[in-house]
């Protein structure tokens, strides 16, 4: 049994929110939520570090008591204070919290109050109308809360994001690679596209048939096998992802990679061109009649219908095949064209490392610059900083530069400054002024219609010491949904006033996503993309901006942060002029 850190991590958090909702000591919540942070955020297994006797209490955030519980998880499965929370609170109140404006007071009211317990219980509720009779509970927020649970109906079967499909799979891919015979195991499918979320993961091996497929079902993670054949096997894991297996010959391998990599749009226009030149194309090969063209490799496929390779994050049958066939599919960019990213926190806000500690993580990256942009004073709960501390912390900015002189390596001295409900910013311009670069973003009023949404992110795009506008949407993917913005408009007013828009790495967030990516792309509008890290592990997170990049067609040149230091100097003091 080894416990993923990304379960542990759910469990923490699910125990917060219980004793959320019950209106338990709100330090013993947050303490829950910011180990279950830390554990997210680890490159090492919990697990591992348990088996190995290591001292748990050293992590940032996690004391003796939960260090015992987290030995308890991995070692029994057992976790014993959720499941006395669960013994006399109905778990589904857990799924009432996804929805937008309910939070664990509210939820925690629907329950007292209705006995509602679950989603099921909360139609009901609506239905009879009890709802509205809570205190603080209006007519908008009702309308909002059927709004989501219809939207939620239409929306069809969950699906994962990427990253945890990512760590869900890490161990059983391991298992795959390490049977002798195996010559290859690769993700295909919406994964191997770069895709946000997934619905299911799509395997593909090369090797001992009768031995991947044994060691697949057989393995540790695995819940519940939902089908089995020769050369094929579809599973369901412990935490509900479902896999399928295929194994096939070295010699279909490239065919096989090309059509379960999809999308299906894609293959089915890859397949059309090759009918109409006089061969077939499917997951077994290339053929002209009987005759077997060839299907090893991948790049065959795309060679017999006369097309240079295309990458497998623009196989979406959103032009890339007329691009490929005119010469002029984007150059893709890399994660090795980046130098720098444009957001991150310390512990003077809400993040968990010094200024420090991130320029040295950022220097480890061989970047040429990192901005510090901590939240502004609006965000209390993180610690905001107003112009005094703003200040001083851009006096500790310049020193650290000073102090490390003569490097290839800056820290530019930046602000998260939240946009207010006005469009105004949080902080004044005076200080502003004083930043190398501003992070203008939107931390509450979601709910705007989307006019005044749009209208409130272009007065703060008007500022003149704004560069950047962050996380633009506000989504949290499976969490909340998009603001309402006139997407078409926020791109012409950032091009008007020269601000970039990010793209926000955080798993959680990849926002813009790919298609306003590659809208700004086309609009003229640059893209930063950032990590917003929290820690110094976070900087690694931009792997996944970069995927989400590439499926907007982005190139180095759309990218506000692959430009060396004085040439990005200058166009972040061009802006304010
Ligand atoms: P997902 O799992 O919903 O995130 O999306 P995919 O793209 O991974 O879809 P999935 O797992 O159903 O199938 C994997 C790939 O197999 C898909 O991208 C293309 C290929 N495929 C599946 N069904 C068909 C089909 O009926 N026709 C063709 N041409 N390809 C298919
Ligand atoms: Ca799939
Ligand atoms: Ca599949
Ligand atoms: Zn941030």
């Amino acid at each position: 049994m080894s416990v993923h850190n990304l379960e542990i991590a759910a469990l923490l958090n699910q125990l917060a929110d219980l004793l959320d909702i019950e209106g338990d000591n709100v330090f013993r919540v947050r303490a829950y939520r910011n180990a279950a942070r830390t554990i997210e955020g680890m490159s090492r297994g919990i697990a591992e570090m348990v088996a190995g006797g290591e001292d748990l209490s050293a992590l940032p955030g996690i004391g003796a008591a939960l260090s015992k519980k987290l030995a308890e998880i991995v070692t029994t499965g057992h976790f014993h204070a959720l499941e006395r929370e669960t013994a006399h609170l109905p778990p589904g109140l857990l799924d009432l919290l996804q929805i937008p404006g309910l939070g664990p007071k509210r939820v925690g009211q629907l329950y007292r109050e209705l006995k509602v317990c679950g989603l099921p219980e909360l139609e009901t509720a609506l239905a009879e109308g009890t709802v509205t009779k809570l205190h603080g509970f209006g007519d908008k927020t009702v309308e909002r809360i059927r709004d989501w649970l219809q939207r939620r109906q239409q929306a069809g079967p969950a699906r994962l994001r990427r990253d945890i499909a990512a760590a869900l799979t890490t161990d059983l891919l391991r298992a795959l690679r390490a049977l002798p015979g195996t010559q290859s195991v690769t993700p295909a499918g919406s994964f191997r596209r770069g895709a946000e979320t997934v619905g299911d993961m799509d395997i593909l091996a090369t090797g001992d048939e009768p031995a991947l497929v044994k060691c697949f079902v057989n393995h540790e993670d695995v819940a519940e096998i939902l089908a089995q054949g020769d050369t094929r096997a579809a599973v369901r894991l412990r935490a509900g992802l479902q896999v399928d297996l295929r194994v096939v010959p070295p010699e279909s391998y490239g065919a096989a990679l090309h059509y379960f990599t999809g999308s299906k749009a894609h293959n089915i226009a890859i397949r059309t061109r090759g009918v109409k030149a006089g061969i077939k194309i499917n997951e077994y090969g290339i053929f002209r009649g009987d005759a077997r063209l060839g299907g090893a490799a991948e790049g065959e496929i795309f060679a017999a219908v006369g097309l240079p390779f295309i990458e497998p994050e623009l196989r979406e049958d959103r032009g890339e095949i007329a691009a490929a066939e005119t010469g002029r599919l984007p150059k893709l960019l890399a994660l090795n064209d980046l130098r720098g990213d444009l957001h991150a926190h310390t512990t003077e806000s809400d993040g968990t490392a010094s200024l420090d500690a991130m320029a040295r993580a950022a220097l480890a990256k061989n970047y040429a610059y990192l901005a510090i942009t901590d939240h502004s004073r609006r965000m209390t709960v993180a610690h905001g900083l107003d112009a005094i501390r703003l200040r001083r912390q851009i006096a500790a900015i310049r020193a650290w530069n000073e102090a490390h002189a003569g490097g290839a390596f800056q820290l530019l001295a930046g602000s998260e400054v939240d946009i207010l409900e006005d469009g105004a910013l949080d902080l004044p311009d005076d200080v502003l002024a004083e930043l190398d670069l501003v992070v203008a973003s939107i931390h509450d009023h979601f709910g705007l219609d989307g006019e005044r949404q749009t209208a409130r992110m272009i007065k703060a795009m008007e500022n003149p010491h704004v560069h950047i506008i962050g996380h633009p949407t506000g989504r949290l993917i499976g969490e909340r949904e998009p603001q309402v913005l006139d997407m078409e408009r926020l791109l012409a007013g950032a091009r008007l006033h020269g601000v970039a828009m990010e793209l926000s790495a955080q798993p959680s967030r990849l926002d813009l996503n790919d298609l306003q990516c590659r809208m700004a792309k086309e609009r003229g509008v640059a893209i930063a993309i950032s990590t917003d890290a929290h820690a110094p592990g976070d900087l690694a997170l931009m792997s996944g901006g970069i995927l989400q990049a590439r499926r907007g067609w982005l190139e180095a040149a759309d990218v506000l942060n692959t430009r060396p230091w004085p040439e990005l100097r200058a166009r972040l003091r061009r802006k304010a002029q």
